[in-house]
């Protein structure tokens, strides 16, 4: 019994330490296993001796039954709140306020630190252990949700024993980090739930909850950033002091948080975090300025319930309302069709947004976007704003569905919609304007045929005038065409066509992206360059061929081969190198010479040295073609380890079976080192 007893300390003090390296330094010292073989032991010893379970133990987090209601509870002091400012000037009359009324000219050490988007919680402290845990509420008295809180990891039960008072509230913000509200989000759609508009309402959902087994299995964590205690004079005498004292206890402040000298100092601190937030794994509306020294906040007090000493320098809104007044479908240069909001314009992420894309049908659908709704907007950093939400309660009767066209809006086509594929496209192919212009567009950009000047308006007036309707037809332009349309100056005129001269030298990769192949990206553009060397290669080469190159698929082979076998594009190819497009030869290792050189082979079971992908790498570079079919046309099968029907089927087709010693063998012989 004493024994056990002994134990069951040491392994609750060996889990506290852990638990305070992993949330408070960020910095574990034992790998998950060990630390899961601690809990299992203690969990272990807990069941033979219940009598020694206590509520501080790392096993108690969850609590008993579900509660009925949560009870009120009255803070030790009041929680503040914060004044807001929402410009440079507004921060810097706040610094001037205070230090007129501290009547020193000195500059003022500030604590900045950013400003959690969560929920406020002050947390009761006796003896080193949490007894209680409360929410704002209206400042005075909040609600107990103590067996909640206790579910989070990052909050102790029980502190690292330094110097803490006997009786103090932490005070801090609970929040739901980004990653683990889009995971919690996107299991809740997969069951069907509802989901959470963002991280906010999930991490108060998440807290309010009666049950705190379900709470236990949301992603809560908490920062701290303030300390009460009755005894003023038993804590250090700054904030920045105050914040390492938690620290060292347990409580983790944020990692951000920093003092700053003088208010020009704050202002670059805004800037700096202003500029991460969007890399941060929470979500933040701004940062708080706190003056330093406690004595010269006693000195400047409050304003009601809020101090003078601090402020809170918000970011522009992230998310707003706005209205949809209509939705538009936009033709791509694939012929997908794209739905976009027109909305009521908003002041959201620092710009003004009056149009959002709705991605495609399925998603319009699932977010049951209407035109007429009030919908949340969002635009974070430099992300294209996107409609988040529809606000449900306020939808009018008469909001309006939004229907798939039948028809293209720009050419008039049939819509097309594959079975099973979210994107409805344009039929029209390069009858369709729209699909024109877009391809024009792609044609010119940088990363492809890098046509300086020809921009947006100027390929729209051409296509609408009937002067370029393909690629080619570009560079059958001049001066006297160019310079008769709208703003077009001779000089520009000239100057465009320079760059559609110059753009004819170019590299065989940008060519084949330039094409605008569907699925064809840069990537995939210099990987098919890079294996067939030669344009005409390329277009001559089967399905099966295309497929050899690394990282292409079968749908991707599909719509290469497909393209090339289209004659309208193999005469616009063909007029575009007539009319003097070229590039260098492309540098290709020769395919070394091997037994597998021109042999298809299937690698099938789990190989001990290597994926089955490395494989299938390896055999290309030894000149032969990997194929996931076994047919009468297959060569070699590689059989690894619980091959099952392939090799049976291999085996009744005659064809030559390698086990993975045999092939690596081979392969060891004739691979050069290195890729
Ligand atoms: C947040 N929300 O991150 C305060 N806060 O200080 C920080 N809130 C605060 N400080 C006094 N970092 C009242 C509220």
């Amino acid at each position: 019994m004493q024994a056990a007893a002994s134990e069951i300390e040491s392994l609750r003090l060996q889990i506290a330490h852990h638990d305070y390296r992993y949330f408070v330094l960020d910095d574990p010292e034992v790998p998950d296993a060990e630390y899961d073989r601690l809990m299992r032991r203690l969990r272990q010893l807990e069941a033979e001796h219940p009598e020694l379970v206590t509520p501080d133990s790392p096993t108690q987090r969850v609590g008993g039954r579900p509660q009925d209601q949560f009870d009120e509870v009255r803070h030790l002091s009041p929680m503040l709140s914060l004044e807001n400012a929402f410009s440079e000037e507004d921060v810097r009359n706040f610094d001037r306020r205070i230090r007129d009324r501290l009547g020193g000219d000195q500059e003022l050490i500030y604590a900045c630190e950013p400003k959690m988007d969560g929920l406020a919680i002050s947390i009761l402290y006796e003896d080193g252990l949490l007894v209680r845990a409360a929410t704002r509420g209206d400042g005075t008295t909040g609600e107990d949700v103590t067996q909640n809180v206790r579910t989070i990891r990052s909050v102790p039960l029980r502190l690292q024993s330094r110097g803490w008072p006997a009786r103090f509230e932490a005070r801090g913000e609970v929040f739901m980090p980004v990653d683990g509200f889009r995971a919690l989000n996107a299991q809740s759609e997969g069951r069907g739930d509802k989901t959470f508009a963002n991280p906010r309402n999930a991490a108060a959902g998440s807290l309010r909850q009666l049950d705190s087994r379900v709470t236990a299995s949301r992603p809560l964590e908490m920062i701290f950033y303030g300390l009460y205690a009755p005894d003023e004079s038993t804590l250090p005498a700054t904030h920045s002091g105050r914040l390492a004292a938690m620290r060292d206890w347990g409580l983790r402040p944020s990692a951000e948080a920093r003092t700053c000298v003088g208010i020009d100092a704050v202002l670059q601190y805004h800037d700096e975090i202003a500029s991460r937030r969007s890399l941060l794994p929470f979500q933040i509306d701004g940062v708080v300025y706190k003056v330093d020294r406690i004595d010269l906040q006693q000195r400047l007090g409050f304003v009601s319930r809020a101090p003078r000493w601090a402020v809170a320098h918000k970011f522009p809104a992230e998310e707003e309302l706005t209205l949809v007044r209509g939705v538009e479908w936009q033709v791509g240069r694939t012929g997908a069709l794209t739905p976009v909001a027109r909305l009521e314009p908003v002041f959201v992420g620092g710009v003004t947004v009056s149009n959002a894309t709705l991605h495609n049908i399925d998603e319009l659908r699932r977010k049951d976007i209407r035109i007429g709704d009030t919908v949340i907007v969002r635009r974070a950093g430099d992300v294209i704003p996107e409609v988040v939400s529809v606000v449900m309660d306020r939808r009018a009767p008469n909001a309006k569905p939004v229907e798939l066209p039948i028809s293209c809006p720009v050419c008039g086509s049939g819509i097309e919609r594959g079975e099973g594929e979210a994107v409805a496209r344009c039929s029209g192919g390069l009858f369709c304007q729209a699909q024109v212009k877009e391809s024009l567009r792609h044609f010119v950009s940088r990363k492809a045929m890098d046509v300086e000047g020809l921009g947006e308006k100027l390929i729209e007036q051409l296509v609408d005038r009937g002067l370029v309707s393909s690629a080619d037809e570009l560079y059958r332009l001049n001066i006297e065409m160019l310079a008769g349309l709208d703003r077009m100056a001779a000089k520009s005129a000239a100057n465009v066509i320079e760059a559609l001269e110059a753009s004819k030298n170019t590299t065989l990769e940008r060519f084949l992206f330039a094409l605008g192949i569907r699925d064809v990206g840069e990537a995939t553009a210099r990987a098919l360059a890079s294996h067939f060397g030669k344009l005409a290669a390329l277009m001559e080469a089967n399905e099966e061929q295309i497929q050899q190159v690394r990282d292409v698929g079968p749908v991707v082979a599909g719509h290469v081969h497909a393209f090339f076998a289209e004659a309208r594009n193999r005469h616009v190819i063909q007029r575009l190198v007539d009319s003097g497009i070229c590039w260098p030869d492309v540098e290709r290792p020769e395919p070394l010479a091997s037994p597998l050189t021109g042999k298809t082979v299937v690698v099938t079971g789990t190989l001990s040295s290597m994926s089955r992908e490395e494989a299938q790498a390896l055999i290309r570079k030894l000149g032969g073609i990997a194929s996931s079919s076994v047919s009468s046309k297959t060569d070699y099968l590689i059989a690894g380890e619980k091959a099952g029907s392939k090799l049976a089927k291999a085996e009744k087709l005659g064809v030559t079976i390698l086990d993975e010693e045999s092939f690596t063998r081979l392969v060891s012989t004739l691979a050069p080192e290195g890729d």
